[in-house]
């Protein structure tokens, strides 16, 4: 008998629309361990997270936790299925934060690239909490004593400080409570680039709507996107190793072959020797035919908002049935009293 349950704990953030990006390197990965069966499935809105960067938006940050709600559910997570939540409903995530706070070295939090990548040249007027971003992920997961965190590749650092913090936590105690969680990063597509520039990732923030696929994108907006997307002369190679020095014509196929779901190599034995201006159209027709109708199902869900909240009460109820034993456990092992 394992010692854990096998679990599957991921989170997106709401804070801003749901990109491409979040769609093929986490919520198709998401369905997919959903639908296998092998493990109880809890996918999360990060809304602590979310307002890390940005704070006095209330307006915004509901409907984008709303919005993402529908976003899951549009893109087949199903609420019976998997436990749906949104992080601030279930208190122990922030509770086990403040422990994990003391556990976490200030050493290890400051090699966090993400968080030099986020605060960038104005670390001193970044909030405490989006340094302290880590610890909180890490709560996230192990209040749930998950096994399995499917993730995009730029929160590999992050899965790493969350195995340290399971196993200090462990060592100090002299218990083995925690587990040292597997990251799950599979697939063409687990770092989708931005479309104006190869180098970097696709964001929900940035600053041009050009550099990113919405999943609320309508079909005209999708193709003038990829249209427009930067790219090279060349054309097409018949392999991947003719793609080593071109980020931007690697990222298009990669993103084609994730959502045709066949490899980067059977993208280029069909598509090799074409140049974008072939390319490009197959690429926005594949796109709308497989994001159409999860934007069309998500602005439906939409239209019914006191159903989504109903959704995550319901989630949030099932949830704290794992999270409450577990937090009166980990507060047993501290010697908190009561
Ligand atoms: N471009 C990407 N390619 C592959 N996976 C990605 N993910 C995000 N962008 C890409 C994965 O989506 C999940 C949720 O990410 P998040 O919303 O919690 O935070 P993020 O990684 O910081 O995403 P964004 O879109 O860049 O948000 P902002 O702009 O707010 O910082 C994670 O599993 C992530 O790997």
């Amino acid at each position: 008998m394992p010692k854990f349950t096998p679990r599957v704990f991921s989170g997106i953030q709401p804070s801003g629309g749901l990109t491409l990006g979040n769609y093929l390197g986490a919520i198709k990965r998401f369905v997919e361990m959903q639908d296998a069966g092998t493990h109880e499935t809890v996918y999360c809105m990060v809304d602590l997270h979310a307002i890390t960067a940005e704070l006095a938006q209330p307006e915004k940050l509901a409907h984008n936790t709303r919005e993402l709600c529908a976003g899951f559910i549009a893109s087949g997570i199903d609420p019976e299925k998997s436990i749906l939540i949104n992080q601030s409903q279930v208190p122990e995530h922030a509770q086990l934060a403040w422990i994990f706070n003391c556990v976490a070295r200030m050493g290890w939090m400051q090699r966090m690239t993400q968080f030099k990548d986020k605060a960038g040249k104005h670390a001193q007027n970044a909030s405490l909490g989006l340094f302290a971003y880590p610890a909180l992920m890490a709560a996230d997961i192990l209040i749930y004593h998950a096994t399995h965190v499917p993730v995009g590749e730029d929160q590999k650092q992050h899965l790493e400080l969350t195995r340290d913090i399971a196993i200090k936590f462990n060592h100090d105690f002299g218990v083995d409570f925690f587990p040292e969680t597997e990251p799950v990063i599979e697939g063409a597509a687990t770092r989708v680039m931005s479309l104006r520039d190869g180098s970097k990732k696709m964001s929900k923030s940035d600053p041009s709507d050009m550099s990113r696929i919405n999943m609320t994108d309508d079909a005209d907006a999708i193709a003038a996107k990829i249209r427009k997307a930067r790219t090279d002369p060349e054309p097409l190679p018949s392999d991947m190793d003719g793609l080593t020095d071109r980020p931007e014509a690697r990222n298009l196929v990669n993103i084609y072959a994730a959502l045709a779901e066949i490899t980067p190599d059977a993208v280029l034995s069909d598509h090799g020797g074409k140049g974008f201006g072939d390319f490009k159209p197959a690429l926005a027709d594949l796109a709308v035919a497989r994001l159409g109708p999860i934007g069309s199902e998500m602005s439906r869900l939409m239209d019914d908002q006191p159903e989504i909240d109903r959704i995550l009460a319901r989630g949030a109820e099932r949830a704290r049935e794992i999270t409450a034993p577990i937090l009166k456990r980990t507060y047993d092992i501290v010697g908190m009293v009561g």
